[in-house]
């Protein structure tokens, strides 16, 4: 798959680092990179720096918070935080910009601005997003959400959860085939915690390997998520090791790529994964 003319590996599983422009982000790291509505750029840049001198192969930039009941931002707001950024990004770091939206004004600039990718947790049901996206020619990772950010977890309900999942992917998949997108410039993406119980999002995390049936490329996120808490009883900044054996747990069902606000230490467990899993003479992980 290529991403600004990167070709990437993926049967080698990758690092996506998070950079969240949000007021209200549910973790940013402990970083926040807007202040009174203006965005702190070289802060952001610094971040950036860091996420991909520690491996990230790409860095996911949004504006938008999708936390459950997050307030609704313009079009024109989410404009200006993310569009200068990926401009500033893409100029002094040679780093897979993916932007992270729903919006097809958000995804057109942004491909002009040089992003790489289109990640959009809504899998391109905004009107004229799935065009938007056929025009840049980018890949997109589609993600499966129950709902909108504001009412998913009200009352998420499934009567067979990996089913409708897949279903819903297989779905989207074809709506952007159909229009004209490659399928092999797809991405695919469960979406744990959008609009899932925390019943189902562990029931989906055991059994991710139903999604490589697609025969395309899974993305997972689970960094510091409110199911981690749920497990281990931590706040989000003490979730690092919870995420991390989530994240392995993943790359053992062939998870190709990992979002995760942690880069170094998401990459020391890809180490781990990957040593264990080329010694194929003694060990068989069955991906
Ligand atoms: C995911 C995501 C978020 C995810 C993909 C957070 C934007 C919430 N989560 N995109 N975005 N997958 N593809 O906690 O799981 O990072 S926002």
């Amino acid at each position: 798959m290529f991403f600004s003319d990167k070709n990437i590996n993926l049967e080698i599983p990758q690092v996506m680092g998070i950079l969240n422009v949000t007021h209200d982000s549910f973790s940013d790291g402990g970083e926040i990179f807007l202040e009174s509505g203006k965005l702190l750029i070289d802060k952001a840049l610094k971040r950036t720096e860091l996420m991909h001198q520690s491996g990230a192969t790409f860095i996911d930039v949004g504006g938008e918070s999708t936390r459950p009941g997050a307030i609704k931002i313009s079009t024109e707001e989410e404009m200006n935080r993310v569009i200068p950024l990926v401009e500033k990004i893409r100029k002094n770091i040679d780093v897979i910009v993916s932007i992270d939206t729903s919006s097809p004004e958000v995804m057109l600039e942004g491909a002009k601005v040089g992003a790489g990718l289109i990640n959009d947790v809504r899998a391109l049901q905004r009107p004229g997003a799935i065009e938007a996206v056929r025009k840049t020619q980018l890949p997109v990772c589609l993600m499966h959400m129950q709902g909108e950010p504001a009412t998913m977890q009200v009352a998420p309900n499934y009567s067979s959860l990996i089913n409708e999942i897949l279903q819903f992917l297989e779905k989207r998949i074809s709506a952007c085939t159909k229009a004209g997108i490659d399928r092999d410039q797809i991405i695919i993406d469960p979406g744990f915690g959008f609009g899932k119980t925390h019943e189902d999002n562990i029931e989906l995390l055991g059994r991710l390997a139903a999604f490589k049936t697609l025969k395309l490329p899974l993305l997972i996120g689970l960094s510091r998520k409110s199911m981690l808490g749920l497990i281990t009883g931590k706040s989000t900044e003490r979730r690092l090791a919870a995420g991390i054996s989530a994240a392995v747990i993943g790359l053992m069902q062939g998870v190709n790529i990992v979002r995760t606000h942690d880069v170094a230490e998401t990459i020391d467990a890809l180490k781990v994964y990957l040593a264990v899993k080329n010694n194929e003479l003694k060990f068989d992980l069955s991906t």
